[in-house]
């Protein structure tokens, strides 16, 4: 649930980057920081381990302008992937208006995507929240793998339907980084315009 403060006329939006270890979450923060104004953005705060794994998450907040006489702030997120940090994940999920799923498109981490996204849909299900109610997008993260899977088969284990939009990524040379960002923000804001009226 987005955050508003009417009296300040400030509303906040959390969006999540959710997914197994390693599959560029981080990555993708940081990229973002990196193409984002500097007017525009705060500084990132990042809790990780000596290897640069994410400990607790990483935080960027981001300013959006006005938005109905609203000034507005989308505050970024990413949850540790690794298997044994769920107590953080869950926490980090609180209030949650939208997420990103990274997916890793390495064959040994196609099973490691598939328990990441049944987690994400147990963790949400602790606050009640069902992942079709909110905005969601997936990344299929690290294509320039030499082995990289075919999407289809990435698509078949994660979202056989078809049914959620995916992106294709190479998050460490940006390519692919802003397209899911921007797609599942303006879901947000979509979102947000419709409750509002
Ligand atoms: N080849 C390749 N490597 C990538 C890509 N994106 C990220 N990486 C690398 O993958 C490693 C892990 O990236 P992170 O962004 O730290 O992964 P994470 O999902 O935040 O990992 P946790 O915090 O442990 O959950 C780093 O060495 C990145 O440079 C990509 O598109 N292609
Ligand atoms: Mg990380």
């Amino acid at each position: 649930m987005s955050t508003i403060n009417a009296a300040k006329r400030e509303i906040n939006f959390k969006l999540v980057y959710y997914g197994p270890g390693l599959s560029g979450k981080t990555t993708n923060l940081k990229q973002i920081f990196k193409h984002v104004p500097a007017e525009s953005r705060g500084d990132m705060v990042t809790v990780d381990t000596e290897e640069e794994r994410t400990l607790f998450f990483d935080f960027l907040p981001l300013e959006l302008g006005e938005v109905g006489g609203f000034k507005s702030r989308l505050h970024l997120y990413t949850v540790p992937g690794q298997v044994f940090y769920n107590a953080s994940r869950r926490l980090i999920l609180r209030g949650i208006d939208g997420v990103v799923f990274v997916a890793d498109s390495s064959p040994t981490r196609l099973r490691a995507n598939a328990e990441s996204f049944r987690n994400l849909r147990e963790n949400l299900a602790e606050y009640k929240i069902a992942l079709e109610d909110i905005p969601h997008v997936i990344q299929v993260n690290k294509r320039d793998l030499p082995d990289a899977l075919p999407m289809e088969m990435i698509q078949d284990v994660l979202d056989p339907e078809r049914k959620i939009d995916t992106f294709q990524a190479v998050a460490t040379d940006f390519q692919g980084v802003f397209e899911p960002f921007r797609a599942v923000s303006q879901k947000i804001f979509n979102k947000f315009a419709e409750v509002a009226v």
